[in-house]
Parts: structure tokens; C-alpha cells; sequence
């Protein structure tokens, strides 16, 4: 699959600010900073396309892009950023769960790892939970740029461990800094919204 064109094209915070539910959407997912809004930009080839920070927090929406008229990736605030206060953290969850929860164009959701760490208990269970309400998962593990490679293998093992991974899942290695695992990825975000053709 080749991105040829890629727009923001709602900003929500509830259902009422979703665009109608008429695309398969694929959305990511993960803790703060782990580095969903650059991968969208590494994806869609266009730098600026979403915010990215430092300091994390940065995406507090629920952000929809639509990718070439023919689906749309749903950028979603991240968790477990300790600065936030507890109840706007749980607002959070509770806009994350809403929206994971109530759409049924929803074809695939991609959970976002840092591959130098074990997955926290967050990540565990919104892993836990997808795979309760039967929602199709892929694990991707960022920032592969930041461990050596010969270190990749473990630290992938120990993500595939935490989440409890069956061994014919997937877990996708990527580098925003090097643009590693682009392609990987889309051919998985193809197969899962049927565009695989395209
Ligand atoms: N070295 C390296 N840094 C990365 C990579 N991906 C993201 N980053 C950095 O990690 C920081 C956070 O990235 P974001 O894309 O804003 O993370 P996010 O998951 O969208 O964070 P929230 O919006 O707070 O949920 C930024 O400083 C990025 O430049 C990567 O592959 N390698
Ligand atoms: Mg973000």
C-alpha cells in the first residue's frame, strides 16, 4: 500500500466529534510518548502531519486522519503520563475505551511498545482488554533506534512474554529515526482493512 494523500479530518473528544463510521479505521495506541504521532508521520510520509513532543501529553484528542479516500488512522492520547491528575487520566481511559469500544468500522488496533522496556501494566492490560472484546491487535514495538541491534531479538521476546503473544503473532520493530519497518506495517494495516490490493 503506497499513502498518497493523508488529512486530519475530525478532532474528537466524544462520539458526537467522530466522523461518521463509514471507512475501516485503524488506530494507535500506547502509553505517552512511545511515539504514535511520529509513526503517523513516518507512514504517511508527511513530517508535520501530527504533533510531536518531547515532553509527553502532546495528543489530548482523539485525532482522525483519512488515509487516500480509503480509510483512516485514529491517533488516540496516550496513558500512564504521571504528570496528568487522576481524573483527567481517567478521562482519558474513559475516551480511549469509548471510542475502541463503539466502532464498528474499527478493523485493526496497533498497540505501541517502547522496545527498551517491558510493557507496563497499562499496556498489559488495554492488551488484555482488546483481546476481550475480540478487537483485531497488532503489537508494534518504537524506537528500535535506541538499542543495539544484536539486543532487538530479546527485547522483542520480552514484549511477546508480557503480553502473553501467541507465536504466530506479529511484533513489528520500528524507527521513525531510521524509518524502519514502514513497509511491514502497511502491509499489515492493507491486509486488515482490505486494501491490500491498492
Ligand atoms: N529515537 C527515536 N525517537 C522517537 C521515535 N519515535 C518517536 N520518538 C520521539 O519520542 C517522542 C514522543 O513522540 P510522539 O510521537 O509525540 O509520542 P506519542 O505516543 O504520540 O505521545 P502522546 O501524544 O503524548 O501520547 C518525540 O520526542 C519523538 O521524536 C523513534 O523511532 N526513535
Ligand atoms: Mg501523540
Amino acid at each position: 500500500m503506497i499513502i498518497k494523500k493523508a488529512e486530519l479530518v475530525a478532532v474528537a473528544v466524544r462520539a458526537d466529534g467522530y466522523p461518521p463510521d463509514d471507512l475501516p479505521e485503524v488506530a494507535f495506541a500506547g502509553r505517552s510518548n512511545v511515539g504514535k504521532s511520529s509513526l503517523l508521520n513516518l507512514l504517511t510520509g508527511r513530517r508535520q502531519l501530527a504533533k510531536v513532543s518531547g515532553s509527553p501529553g502532546k495528543t489530548r484528542t482523539i485525532n482522525f486522519y483519512r488515509i487516500n479516500d480509503a480509510l483512516r488512522i485514529v491517533d488516540l492520547p496516550g496513558y500512564g503520563y504521571a504528570k496528568i491528575s487522576k481524573s483527567v487520566a481517567e478521562g482519558f481511559g474513559d475516551m480511549v475505551e469509548a471510542y475502541l469500544k463503539g466502532r464498528k468500522g474499527l478493523a485493526l488496533v496497533v498497540l505501541l511498545a517502547d522496545i527498551r522496556h517491558r510493557p507496563s501494566a497499562q499496556d498489559v492490560q488495554l492488551f488484555e482488554w482488546l483481546r476481550h472484546y475480540e478487537l483485531n491487535a497488532l503489537v508494534v514495538a518504537t524506537k528500535a533506534d535506541k538499542i543495539s541491534r544484536s539486543a532487538v531479538a530479546a527485547q522483542l521476546g520480552l514484549i511477546r512474554e508480557t503480553l502473553g503473544l501467541s507465536q504466530a503473532a506479529r511484533v513489528i520493530p520500528v524507527s521513525t529515526l531510521k524509518r524502519t519497518g514502514v513497509e511491514e506495517l502497511l502491509e499489515e494495516i492493507a491486509s486488515a482493512t482490505g486494501f491490500a490490493a491498492r
